[in-house]
């Protein structure tokens, strides 16, 4: 990791460099995929599993024979562990729930609100080097509370045709039956215009590699909404001489093993707790399976020393990391100026992995700076609001004047004659 100490603000920008996308050269992959899948339908989901996936795929859809089976399979140690998680996540993701709003603004003038679940949506969930089944609590939870009408899951299988147990296990376990054997764009092309096998749906969710997240923007521009934009996976921990070295170099690997192009970034108080931190990595680097991906992940990644704490804070809000470790002494008066971060984890004992996995709160959250303008999933992320109103004969004798009045400040004499037209017929009725 490059260590950098006291860097001007004019170099921020460039010493915190995210690992650069190649967003045209990958949509110029994605656009063909997607128009296969458009014209096509499951005939290129199958070809596409088999180039890709390099398997002969039969039937898309996974079996209730399968997942019976895969229920099997899942040691009950981990059943255990995913019916912890989905207990706090459900309690958390509940508890998120607004009331309806009604009231009236002026006399006879009501006004209201109401959450309504967007019918259909599609989840992805990556397969790859890693089964992430913890995805499908966090997808799969909110998207229940919220009374989605359709749940529709696609990740891809591996070389046998099948999908990793315990995706299926969580699947069921949260009642989400219609699982698709696909992934990457063509999943995501799937989902956004329907095929056979899969439906269209109003809304896709979930990470994803760089074609993934290619085909979700190009979703957005045939009518269905995406979760948020998205990169690779980033943590960035502050730590003064409070932290312990040790659960600092911990945290950062375990961000750095997500992928080559995952980044973690330490801002430390001084230069004695950086040297520290980077022993412990240089320990910890050794013992873990998937080193070689790490060890890329920390060559672009980053150490800054910011000895003052103003700096410090204004650096890591200027950053927008997707998770904030605070492990300094006054972590309430840092927390409480932090306003660019997807999801902030406090104190020592408060490991990434806890939100990762299983304290409460998503692990979807805003990568690449897009913590500065998007907020992580949530349960209102499967729930519009429509509002509503009713106004009564004295609401529009009271109201109608303004409205004429700013109608005609806008030459929209349509709109002024709406409300003129009421008036003289309650003005003529008496
Ligand atoms: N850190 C990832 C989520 C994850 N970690 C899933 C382990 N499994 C992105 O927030
Ligand atoms: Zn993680």
């Amino acid at each position: 990791m490059k260590l950098i100490v006291n860097p001007s603000r004019s170099e921020w920008a460039k010493e915190l460099q995210r690992p650069i996308q190649k967003t045209k050269e990958i949509e110029k992959i994605v656009k063909p995929i997607m128009r296969k899948v458009k014209r096509m339908g499951d005939k290129a989901l199958k070809k596409f599993a088999l180039e890709y996936d390099h398997v002969q795929i039969k039937t898309l859809l996974v079996s209730a024979e399968e997942v019976q089976k895969a229920k099997s399979l899942v040691d009950p140690d981990l059943q255990a562990a995913i019916l912890q998680a989905k207990e706090n996540i459900e309690t958390f993701h509940a508890a998120q729930a607004t009331p309806d709003l009604v009231m009236e603004t002026m006399e006879g003038v009501t006004c209201m609100r109401r959450s309504v679940p967007i019918q259909r949506v599609g989840l992805y969930v990556p397969g790859g080097t890693a089964p992430l089944f913890s995805t499908v609590l966090m997808l799969g939870i909110p998207a229940n509370l919220a009374g989605c009408d359709e749940i529709i899951l696609c990740t891809p299988p591996d070389k046998e045709g099948n999908i990793h147990p315990a995706i299926l296990f969580t699947a069921d376990l949260i009642g989400i039956d219609k699982i698709v054997k696909a992934g990457g764009a063509q999943a995501v092309a799937a989902l956004t215009f329907g095929t056979e096998s899969v439906p269209k749906v109003d809304k896709i969710f979930g990470p994803g590699n760089q074609y993934v997240t290619a085909a979700k923007q190009l979703a957005t521009k045939n009518g269905v909404a995406i979760d948020m934009p998205a990169g690779p996976s980033e943590v960035l921990v502050y730590a003064d001489s409070s932290a312990v070295p040790a659960f600092v170099a911990a945290d950062l690997l375990s961000q750095a093993e997500h992928g080559v192009d995952s980044q973690v970034v330490l801002v430390a108080s001084s230069e004695k707790i950086a040297k520290k931190v980077q022993e412990e990595i240089e320990e910890q680097l050794g013992k873990l399976p998937r080193k070689e991906i790490a060890k890329k992940a920390l060559e672009h990644s980053v150490i800054v020393v910011m000895p003052k704490q103003e700096k410090a804070i204004e650096l890591i809000n200027d950053y927008a990391p997707e998770h904030l470790i605070i492990c300094v002494e006054n972590e309430d008066e840092v927390v409480s100026q932090i306003v660019n971060a997807g999801s902030v984890f406090i104190g020592n004992f408060t490991p990434e992995s806890a939100g990762d996995y299983a304290s409460g709160t998503n692990h979807t959250l805003p990568t690449y700076g897009y913590a500065r303008n998007y907020s992580g999933v949530s349960l209102d992320s499967f729930l519009k609001k429509i509002t509503y109103q009713k106004i009564t004969e004295k609401g529009i004798k009271n109201l109608g004047p303004t409205i004429e009045k700013m109608a005609e400040a806008e030459h929209l004499d349509a709109h002024k004659r709406a409300v003129s037209i009421r008036l003289k017929y309650l003005k003529d009725k008496k």
